[in-house]
């Protein structure tokens, strides 16, 4: 059995969803579709499954990937997928938020984030709430089925599953498909494809474009594709990044630990991990005045299991520009100018930080 290609009627996804999705896909014969995939290995994954598939329904592609600190609803982005002028658009692995991502352009998001508020008027496959809960990859792998020769395409179902899940994920079949994959390479290919978005070069096109060429996870794994081998130097920077900001001495207000550094590459949620492991009492914030120009990018991580979005909205804050408690229960942050992640931490109980404390700084800050 193929991964994701089960008899079960609500399982990745409800039959209903997966079969208005399939013919959203089906009727774009002849048509301009705009795919516009988030930037990890299951969003990637998805959009290569995805132009594969609207090919060979007859359909134009254009792919549209956000850029560094961007997502589906940030307004630069949107702004260039409204300038392609498709005809159609497929959001994948991102976009359950409330708010059209291109007004008026008929859309399809696949998605499994925890989400019941989506785009009003697209259609949506989403894998929330069928356990257990399946990537974007695996949805739409399932989805495009119909269109493709499923077995030589498993391969990229395996990666978004075992980027997003993990290889020991609960997902029916995905021992045998590993193996068909070989989980070694898959492994080592995911390490690389995610080590593009976490660089402050931010090569998330490079890690699309290597993962386009390839035919299986070992022409990655073995550098067969060229583009791997600047893959392999966003992962030396992304190690040498975690490394020297994972060094920070944390400081403390009851039970939240506080990290703060500055790098060019999205290496906070690693950091956030590393000390959660080492502070299993405290709720772990890492923040990163480095990622973007006059912000400060944050996660939170804890193992205390408690519902992280809950306690940063039991703040109170007075609203924030920029972005604050998205994600999920186990891991959320955000991003915020300066003076108001000085607010929000103070609310927390750090004094005495000011704003110098939250300045942008080189590699080897003096
Ligand atoms: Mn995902």
């Amino acid at each position: 059995m193929l991964l994701g290609h089960t008899e079960e009627s609500d399982w990745p996804a409800s039959s209903e969803a997966m079969a208005e999705a399939r013919n959203f896909l089906g009727a774009q014969k002849g048509k301009h579709v705009l795919i516009a995939p988030h930037t990890d290995v299951d969003g990637l994954s998805s959009c290569v499954l995805a132009v594969r598939a609207a090919e060979a329904v007859g359909a134009r592609v254009t792919i549209r990937v956000p850029g560094k600190g961007e997502h589906a609803h940030s307004p630069a982005f949107q702004e260039r997928l409204r300038r392609v002028r498709a005809d159609a658009l497929l959001v994948l692995d991102m976009g359950s938020r409330p708010g059209a991502v291109v007004p008026e352009l008929p859309s399809l998001i696949v998605d499994h984030h925890a989400s019941t508020a989506f785009p009003e008027g697209a259609h949506v496959l989403s894998g929330y709430g069928h356990e257990p809960v399946a990537p974007t990859s695996l949805l739409t792998y399932a989805l495009v089925s119909p269109w493709v020769i499923p077995g030589p395409l498993e391969w990229l179902a395996v990666m978004g599953t075992a980027a997003d899940l993990g290889v020991g994920a609960p997902i029916p079949g995905l021992k045998d498909a590993l193996r068909r994959a070989g989980r070694k390479a898959v492994t080592e290919a995911v390490a690389l494809l995610n080590a593009a978005r976490r660089s402050s070069q931010f090569a998330a096109p490079l890690a699309l474009d290597v993962l386009m060429q390839a035919g299986n996870a070992s022409d990655i794994s073995e550098g067969r594709i060229p583009g791997v081998e600047a893959l392999r130097d966003c992962r030396l920077e992304v190690q040498r990044e975690v490394g020297r900001c994972a060094k920070t001495p944390p400081r403390f207000a009851g039970n939240v630990a506080l990290l703060l550094f500055s790098s060019g590459a999205q290496i906070h949620p690693l950091v956030a991990v590393r000390w959660a492991q080492r502070l299993p009492e405290h709720i772990v914030i890492a923040a990163n005045t480095g990622y973007l120009p006059d912000r400060v990018n944050f996660v939170l991580r804890s193992r205390t299991e408690k519902d992280l979005i809950a306690f940063l909205r039991g703040l109170n804050l007075p609203p924030m520009g920029g972005e604050f408690a998205n994600g999920h229960a186990q891991a959320t942050g955000g991003s915020l100018t300066a003076p108001d992640f000085l607010r929000f931490i103070e609310a927390l109980g750090f004094r005495g930080l000011r704003s110098h404390d939250v300045e942008r700084r080189g590699v080897a800050p003096g």
